[in-house]
């Protein structure tokens, strides 16, 4: 009998640089699910260039994105496992290309908001979380990442939920959950973290 799987559209959305790709790049990763030799490739440039190992670089593909550091245009990721099949969306976060994540997103069921704990919440969090209640996007979830740079603090993840929560709220847009992540370090990325108690 043919089984049909589903396939979930997610767009990852927030702030320039509080650390999209990196998820992406990291998840990929913690999952095996990158082609043969990416992680090598990636370690190569960094090396050829003297700038640190980035997972960004998995997804920033394009000369230009790895040379500014920044991601330009959405960038689509198949990804599977055991229970679906899923579309990952990478979305800019700088606010000159906010054309390009309004298309990225407009084609996705769920989203993940990130926002970085150390710097909370900015302008593009606040303007990505908008346009997320205008496509009517419902399954949103937050991650407040970056958390190894705040010590994983609990009071200060909570802090950060807090403003984004009455900004949402005041939008109509009512997260799923909110997590705290720590996207470099793989914490509460594909497995759950053992460094904090607040999931
Ligand atoms: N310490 C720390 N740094 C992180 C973490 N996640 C991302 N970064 C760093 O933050 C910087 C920006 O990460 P990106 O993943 O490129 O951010 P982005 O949100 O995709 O940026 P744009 O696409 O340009 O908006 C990089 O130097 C990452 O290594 C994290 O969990 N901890
Ligand atoms: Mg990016």
């Amino acid at each position: 009998m043919l089984k049909f799987r589903e396939t979930l559209k997610i767009v990852v959305v927030g702030h320039v640089d509080h650390g999209k790709s990196t998820v992406i790049g990291r998840l990929l990763y913690d999952t095996k699910s990158l082609p043969e030799g990416a992680i090598e490739k990636v370690k190569r440039i960094s090396k050829e260039t003297g700038k640190p190992f980035e997972y960004a670089y998995l997804l920033d593909a394009f000369e230009e994105e790895q040379k500014q550091g920044i991601t330009i245009d959405t960038t689509q990721i198949q990804f599977h496992t055991k229970k679906r099949d899923y579309v990952i969306i990478d979305a800019p976060g700088h606010v000159e290309f906010l054309k390009n994540m309004i298309s990225g997103a407009a084609n996705a069921e769920a989203a993940l908001l990130v926002i970085d704990a150390n710097e909370g919440v900015r302008e593009q969090s606040k303007r990505h979380g908008y346009i997320l209640s205008l496509l009517g996007i419902k399954k949103v979830y937050v991650l407040v990442n970056k958390m190894d740079l705040i010590d994983y603090s609990e009071e200060k993840f909570l802090d950060v939920k807090s403003d984004m929560d009455t900004f949402l709220k005041s939008i109509n847009v009512f997260p799923q959950k909110y997590i705290p992540v720590s996207a470099f370090y793989g914490e509460n990325i594909a497995l759950r973290s053992k460094k904090n108690a607040v999931v």
